[in-house]
């Protein structure tokens, strides 16, 4: 055992019983194991206990074996950087796969593969891909253990990079294995990153600190609720939790079950009156999700706290009204933007017990990324491990570095994260980056109006993803790359949730941060200032706000939206809140065009809505 010289935990040779602990005794979970050890054929078997111990001995062997740098303990304690294989940066969009049994039930906007021949493919893929290398047991809950909208799930991977990563992001080892039993529903995750340690012959093959393949499949089973990933160490690639689980498969759970998974952050807001609002955004990836939830109000007498981040699981009550969880435990936050200036609260937030993934090294073995600090360091190590300058001419930072923070180290953070019943929702938000068109604010003039609002977002793609960055697309509830099923039939689900909840459904908003003007730069301040449009939206939840009729929906009318002290005339104002009714009848015309190909399943809702739109526009 190449490993020997470190001692840890439950790594021993795999035997009959799979090392697995006393207290499992679920012959299904047992039994899964078994078939993924034959497939994979790892050396050993380790099961997360996700105890600190394990923490400390995990990174003192990907220190030892160079894929975590220890960063400096007096600037960052307990932190540590990793670098990635240059060509594992980012999801994998056109090799992430839903393979539901009817393509129709995939939807147009998915790729679709039959299940039986995927899964004959990925046999062959898993087949010896953990060869020479330690298989880990994973198992986390998603949102507070036992909790009505929690769920539990069980990832097995042989990176211990992602084990790590999971045990920040999930609250993750044995009290989460213990909440299997056998009427316990649970989702079973398998990941490889596809690079075995020993070939077929048994000859040692040499490691590298990122391993990866350029073979890439992120393959999700919503009837049978499997994920099965293999390739990539990276994000959402290999966290299976996160966008394969808690959106890809749980989107489909919500729809069997009643419920929403969402890519949205929550966000606690009280106002100087004391009163409390929730309020959940949906932006794109790299579209202001983290900055949002953790964003420090501007205006005066307003308080903010972070509850989520990134995703959101809605779930009506009793009531009727809609209540939100966080369910996961950490933040994988995009690092370049994040400084001082934009966001105190995060730079707080990663103080220590972070890892840091693409980004630059500094001389004293800190981090940097641009937009960290207003002053460029003179010298850096960049993302791929070599020297750095700012004449260099490239970005230090990969544009989707990351931080892997625990969330409870975030000063905002809402006792109700602690919460298993969520909290009740005011408002939902809609967004996207747009440099043109989309109004700062707006708000929707009924429930289905906001769907039809949520449908037809657009925005510009970012680095979170492998692509074109910049280019505008459709990106509907900023779910595009994670709705599990038939993007129409996850409209249909919304109308019917809203109709269900009657008068008690949140009220629905569209804000854009991110409309340019003529030099190509923001109008907008954005980040803390973000708080006065907040505080307009939650005024109008409150019926107190004035708004007027526009052909987008409800606008602040002059002087209801608090600009007060801020650099902005009027002719500015006007601007980020233009419509221009001939740009508008072009969207329309794209909006039908996007509508067009969902066929029979787009809910007849989104049609009405889309004329209506355009009565508006033309009037
Ligand atoms: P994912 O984690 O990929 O889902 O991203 P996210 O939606 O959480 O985005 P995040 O908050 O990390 O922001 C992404 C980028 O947008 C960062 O570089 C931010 O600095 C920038 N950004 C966020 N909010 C604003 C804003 O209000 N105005 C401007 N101009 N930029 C912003
Ligand atoms: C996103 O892309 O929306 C992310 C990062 O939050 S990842 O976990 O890679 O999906
Ligand atoms: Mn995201």
């Amino acid at each position: 055992n190449a490993d020997s010289s470190v001692t840890l935990g439950q790594k021993v040779p795999v035997t009959t019983r799979l090392n697995a602990p006393e207290f499992v005794t679920n012959r299904a979970l047992l039994r899964w194991i078994s078939d993924i050890v034959v497939l994979t054929k790892p050396e050993n078997i380790h099961w997360c206990d996700g105890s600190d111990a394990e923490w400390t001995a995990l990174t003192a062997e990907l220190v030892t074996g160079g894929v975590l740098i220890p960063l400096n303990s007096e600037l960052r304690p307990g932190s540590f950087l990793a670098r990635s294989d240059p060509d594992d940066v980012a999801r994998v969009e056109d090799r992430t796969f839903i393979c539901s049994v009817n393509e129709a039930d995939a939807g147009p906007t998915n790729n679709w593969r039959d299940p039986d021949s995927m899964n004959a493919e990925l046999k062959v893929l898993f087949d010896g891909s953990m060869r020479g290398r330690t298989l880990y047991v994973v198992p986390f809950s998603m949102g507070p253990f036992g909790g009505p909208i929690s769920q539990v799930g069980i990832q097995i991977t042989d990176s211990p990079y992602a084990v790590l990563n999971m045990r920040i992001m999930t609250r993750m080892g044995f009290d989460a294995l213990a909440q299997i039993d056998d009427k316990t529903p649970w989702v079973p995750a398998v990941h490889s990153v596809g690079q075995p340690l020993v070939d077929e012959s048994g000859l040692r093959i040499a490691d590298s600190a990122w391993p990866s393949n350029s073979t890439k499949y992120i393959c999700h089973f919503p009837e049978t609720r499997e994920i099965w990933s293999y390739g990539s160490g990276y994000g959402g690639n290999a966290l299976l939790s996160k966008k394969c689980f808690a959106l890809r498969i749980g989107s489909y759970m919500g729809l069997q079950e009643g419920w929403l998974a969402e890519h949205m952050l929550i966000l606690k807001l009280t106002s100087p009156e004391g009163k409390a609002y929730h309020v959940a955004a949906a932006f794109p990836s790299a579209c202001g999700k983290t900055n949002l939830a953790m964003l420090r109000p501007t205006v005066p007498g307003w308080k903010a706290e972070t509850i989520g981040d990134d995703i959101a699981w809605l779930r009506p009550d009793a009531d009727g009204r809609l209540r939100a969880i966080n369910p996961e435990a950490g933040f994988f936050g995009v690092a370049p933007g994040t400084g001082e200036i934009t966001n105190p609260v995060a730079m707080s937030t990663v103080w220590g017990n972070t890892i840091f993934t693409n980004v630059a090294l500094t001389d004293d073995n800190d981090v940097w990324w641009e937009g960290m600090t207003e002053k460029t360091p003179s010298h850096l190590i960049d993302w791929r491990g070599e020297d750095w300058t700012p004449d260099s001419g490239r970005p230090a930072a990969h544009p989707n570095s990351r931080f892997t923070v625990p969330i409870q180290q975030c000063p905002t953070l809402a006792d109700d994260w602690f919460e298993s019943a969520g909290v009740p929702l005011d408002a939902i938000i809609f967004g996207g980056r747009r440099a043109t068109n989309v109004p700062l604010v707006a708000e929707a003039f009924s429930w289905q109006h906001g769907v039809f609002i949520g449908a037809t977002v657009s925005s510009e793609k970012t680095a979170a993803a492998e692509g074109t960055v910049g280019e505008l697309r459709r990106d509907p509830f900023a779910m595009l790359p994670f709705c599990g099923y038939n993007m129409a039939d996850y409209w249909g689900h919304w109308l019917a949730l809203g109709e269900k909840m009657g008068a008690n459904a949140p009220k629905i908003f569209q804000v854009n941060w991110f409309r340019k003007d003529d030099d190509g730069s923001f109008m907008w301040p954005g980040f803390g200032e973000n708080s006065r449009v907040l505080e307009w939206i939650a005024r109008r939840v409150d019926d107190e706000a004035h708004a007027t009729i526009g052909a987008v929906g409800l606008v602040p009318s002059q002087g209801s939206l608090n600009v007060e002290g801020l650099d902005l005339n009027d002719e500015v104002l006007g601007k980020l809140f233009e419509v221009n009714e001939k740009l508008w009848l072009d969207e329309c015309d794209l909006t039908e065009e996007f509508f067009d190909q969902f066929g029979d399943r787009l809910p007849s809702e989104l049609t009405t809505e889309l004329a209506d739109l355009r009565g508006r526009l033309s009037a």
